[in-house]
């Protein structure tokens, strides 16, 4: 069954501890960013302990590899399960990414494509697999990758193989759900759930086609 990741990408506190309360029973992990982090406080990931979710830590990390391991530690200690990384920045620094997340016994997945129109400006011409090959190098758990492109997630899985493709972009970025989760082991749902009059009710949608 593919994963529902829910995208919590609310900046009001309040109203995010609400949605990921109502919409626990549904979801098989919270994906947490910079918009909640930064407006909430890394304190956040306490609160969201009670409704027993993993919580995958969004921060796309793109540093040298000292800063993206003290970065990665900061997130394990904060109770994160799961860390996203870059992989534009090479070996050494996806490395310490995957290091530190199998030292705390969690998951490292590094984004291979991007999901914005914009990103296949650097993504296309051969870039996205060959970080996508470097992941698999590292160890990586798996990769992000476009759900707007579900030709290119299967150009991926060919690469990654039985690793996982976390995919975000359907829903408000205009991917298909039906298509992306049969191609894909976990789809990130943001706005169509956070941001609809009933996110119960659209969370239960995209629940039901996995
Ligand atoms: P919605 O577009 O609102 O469903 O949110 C998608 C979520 O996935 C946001 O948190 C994005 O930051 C994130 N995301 C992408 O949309 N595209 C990517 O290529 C990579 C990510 C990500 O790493 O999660």
């Amino acid at each position: 069954m593919t994963e529902l990741i829910l995208a919590l990408d609310v900046t009001e506190k309040k109203k995010a501890l609400a949605i990921a309360e109502a919409c626990a029973p549904y979801l098989d992990a919270i994906k947490l960013g910079y918009p909640l982090i930064l407006s909430g406080g890394l304190s956040i990931t306490g609160d969201l302990e009670e409704f027993d979710r993993p919580l995958i830590a969004d921060f796309k990390l793109a540093d040298i590899p000292n800063t993206n391991r003290l970065i990665a530690e900061q997130v394990f200690d904060a109770g994160f399960s799961s860390v996203i990384c870059h992989g534009f920045t090479g070996k050494d620094a996806v490395q310490a990414c995957v290091d530190v997340a199998a030292d705390y016994g969690g998951a490292c997945f590094v984004v291979a494509e991007m999901s914005h129109p914009g990103a296949t400006a650097f993504f296309h011409g051969g870039t996205a697999e060959k970080i996508a090959r470097l992941a698999m190098e590292c160890g990586a758990d798996g990769i992000i990758a476009p759900a707007t492109r579900p030709e290119r997630l299967s150009v991926l899985r060919g690469i990654v193989g039985n690793r996982k493709i976390l995919s975000p972009g359907v829903g408000a970025q205009g991917g298909d759900v039906e298509t992306v989760a049969k191609l894909v082991d976990g789809i990130i749902v943001g706005r169509a759930i956070y941001e609809a009059k009933d996110p119960v009710t659209a969370i239960k949608a995209f629940s039901a086609v996995r």
